[in-house]
């Protein structure tokens, strides 16, 4: 039985996550947004799920389609709005974009558009954790967050390796929406026993079918408790979910033939967001939305308000040998 509480939070997050999206979506032709932008629609209640347990130092690792893990984590708002502006009060200062968000404050690692990069960039933070551990006596933990073609990188089995050899505190989570841009699972793995083959490593492995966000927050929620309690990580959890927009943009490329619309059609009917919105009453989810409306207004307000990086800016950050 879940509280009315737990519900209310759950919906409130992935129903803030699309609705920011999909606002983005609106104004993406004002190119008011400087840099692409990929969508998360559909995929919320994974985000959600995975963030929900964790404590606020504990660290999400995403990738280029990261808002919804930012958000889900307790990112900031104004910042990631105006850090897809371009302007300097983004998280990274305007020269990033959607692509690289961070919030180290909320627990947020840096994004990477490189396919893969980031999974070995959080199994080194696991490590940095572990020894940390040693010192404090309390156990922060990493969530690496990827899709199932971030699998397919060299890294990503060198990654698993040494955080299983290490027992590393570390979650994996593929997000497997079965496309690697227009490319379906069925044209590019002999097999899909995904957990099956991560499990040779000597990794616990969890397969879930429906991205119900339930589901998902329970079983990050034991995961973290196991690794926190018997240093025993790293496990890997495979969710099964669905892109309902195009790979990146703001369109549904519904008409460009490559995916089975009758698969679309079926993650739809199990969507997270509007099965959350009926178990609760009619007043709160409008007093939820209208919270919405105001924190994408004021995220909106803060982005316009905010100036564009000061030329000097240009020379900041660049390393040179
Ligand atoms: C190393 C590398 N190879 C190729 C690309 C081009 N590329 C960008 S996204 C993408 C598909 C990745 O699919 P997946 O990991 O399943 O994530 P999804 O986009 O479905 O969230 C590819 C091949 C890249 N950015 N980096």
């Amino acid at each position: 039985m879940h509280t009315p509480e737990l519900v209310a939070r759950l919906y409130k997050k992935m129903s803030l996550i699309r609705r920011f999206e999909l606002r983005l979506a609106e104004i993406y032709h004002t190119d008011a947004i400087k840099s692409p932008v990929h969508l998360s629609v559909g995929q919320e209640s994974i985000a959600v799920g995975i963030c929900d347990p964790l404590e606020k130092n504990d660290i999400v690792s995403n990738t280029y389609r990261c808002h919804a893990t930012y958000i889900a984590k307790g990112g900031d708002l104004n910042e990631m709005m105006a850090e897809l502006y371009g302007k300097s009060t983004g998280c990274a200062g305007g020269k990033a974009g959607s692509m690289h968000l961070v919030d180290m404050k909320n627990g947020v690692l840096g994004a990477s558009a490189v396919v893969g990069t980031t999974i070995p960039v959080a199994t080194g933070y696991a490590l940095a954790m572990q020894m940390e551990a040693e010192k404090t006596g309390h156990q922060r933990m990493t969530v690496s967050v990827f899709g199932d073609g971030g699998t397919e990188e060299g890294c990503f089995y060198e990654s698993i390796n040494f955080a299983a050899l290490r027992k590393l505190p570390i979650i994996y989570v593929c997000e497997n929406n079965r496309l690697a841009i227009h490319t379906p699972i069925e044209k590019r793995w002999a097999t899909e026993k995904l957990c099956e083959r991560v499990a040779t490593y000597g990794i616990e492995t969890h397969k879930l079918d429906h991205a119900d966000v339930f589901t998902v927050r329970d079983t990050i929620a034991r995961a973290a408790a196991k690794i926190r309690a018997h240093r025993c990580g790293p496990i890997f959890i495979e969710c099964s979910t669905y892109r309902w927009l195009e790979h990146v943009g703001p369109r549904d490329d519904h008409e460009d033939n490559y995916r089975d619309l009758d698969e679309y059609r079926r993650w739809k009917e199990h969507d997270q967001i509007a099965r959350l919105a009926k178990m609760l009453d009619a007043e709160t989810v409008a007093r939820l939305e209208n919270e919405i409306t105001a924190e994408i207004r004021t995220a909106e307000e803060f982005a316009e308000k905010s100036p564009y990086p000061a030329d000097e800016e240009l020379y900041k950050h660049v390393y040179a040998v």
